[in-house]
């Protein structure tokens, strides 16, 4: 079996960042935010954060702030809290959460009556939205901010009868989704909702032949599911349903070993968003050499530690 290229993927990553005139540095531009959480952490998991200008990266965080508290996910952009997440996990990469000024951050007023969150003043929901307010807040320590009760049983009616969830009431089942209704779950203690058993038999059975995983039943295998299942099997204790050894071939398999960086499938382009999600179930899948991520907040387990337990 092929071995992870981690020198050609530390480069590929450094190279994105500085060549700003690349076609994905230019198509990633509104989403810069989300690429430097992407590119950074997937840095950390390999060992090379070091690598990297700390207080550039914090200055032009600050200036993605809005007067609104959310950000963008460039200068000069809107703020979205798929951005603020993304904001806060890299400040947080980099021990710099003190920077943050918490009461600034309307995370509250985005919560609807129903306990639903919205993604930005023009009122789109999603549990993509309900995951990244209560993981920011939970990063923050003041999950108290918002209403706990009402945003697990708004997530618990996005339910489906086969033991996944969807973006709203009544969505079809998305691996997606089902790491972010359980990912929030999990970090407000309400695991014991989930049917695990069902929900562990949908999830394993996204497994193709090639080892790879799907996020829904009849569709193509893709890296970055080896996140959203991976992470959500392990929440929900059920990772050993799945062929792990296959799956760590398939996402070695997408890797570009002359170039760096890995694709969503053999031998298509790499992008940063893949490579960071391959190297991500990599590491859930405790491939030697890499740091160990936490499943639920999807930082570093040592960054998570240095939250929670060092102050
Ligand atoms: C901190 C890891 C982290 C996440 C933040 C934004 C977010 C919270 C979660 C996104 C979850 C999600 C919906 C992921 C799915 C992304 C994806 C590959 C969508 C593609 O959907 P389709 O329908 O693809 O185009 P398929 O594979 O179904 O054909």
């Amino acid at each position: 079996m092929a071995e992870l290229a981690v020198d050609k993927h530390v480069k590929y990553i450094l190279a994105v960042e500085k060549n700003k005139d690349s076609f994905e540095s230019v198509v990633m531009d509104h989403l810069r935010m989300n690429g430097a959480y992407w590119g950074l952490t997937a840095l950390d998991l390999l060992g090379k954060l070091d690598s990297v200008n700390v207080d550039e990266v914090i200055s032009w965080i600050l200036k993605c702030q809005h007067e609104s508290g959310g950000f963008s996910g460039n200068i000069g952009h809107d703020p979205h809290i798929l951005y603020t997440l993304s904001a806060v996990q890299v400040l947080a990469l980099f021990n710099k959460l003190d920077v943050l000024d918490i009461d600034k951050l309307d995370i509250t007023g985005l919560q609807n009556e129903d306990g639903s969150f919205s993604g930005d003043m023009w009122g789109e929901v999603d549990t993509r939205f309900s995951y990244i307010a209560i993981c920011c807040l939970s990063i923050l320590c003041c999950l108290d901010k918002i209403n706990v009760e009402k945003a697990v049983s708004y997530i618990l009616s996005c339910k489906n009868l086969d033991g996944g969830f969807g973006c709203t009431p009544g969505g079809e089942s998305h691996a997606g989704q089902i790491f972010c209704c359980v990912g929030a779950l999990a970090l407000t203690g309400s695991l014991h909702y989930v049917d695990k058993d069902l929900l562990g038999w949908w999830l394993c059975e996204r497994q193709v032949k090639s080892g790879g995983l799907n996020g829904r039943p009849e569709k193509l295998p893709d890296v970055c599911y080896s996140w959203w299942v991976l992470s959500s099997l392990i929440m929900i204790d059920r990772v050993h349903w799945i062929d792990k050894e296959k799956l760590v071939k398939f996402i070695l398999d997408c890797q570009d070993v002359e170039n760096g960086g890995i694709s969503d499938r053999p031998d298509d382009a790499v992008d940063v968003y893949h490579t960071y999600f391959g190297v991500a179930g990599l590491s859930l899948l405790n491939y030697p050499g890499l740091k160990a991520i936490d499943p639920a907040y999807a930082l570093p387990v040592d960054v998570v530690n240095r939250i929670f337990f060092s102050g």
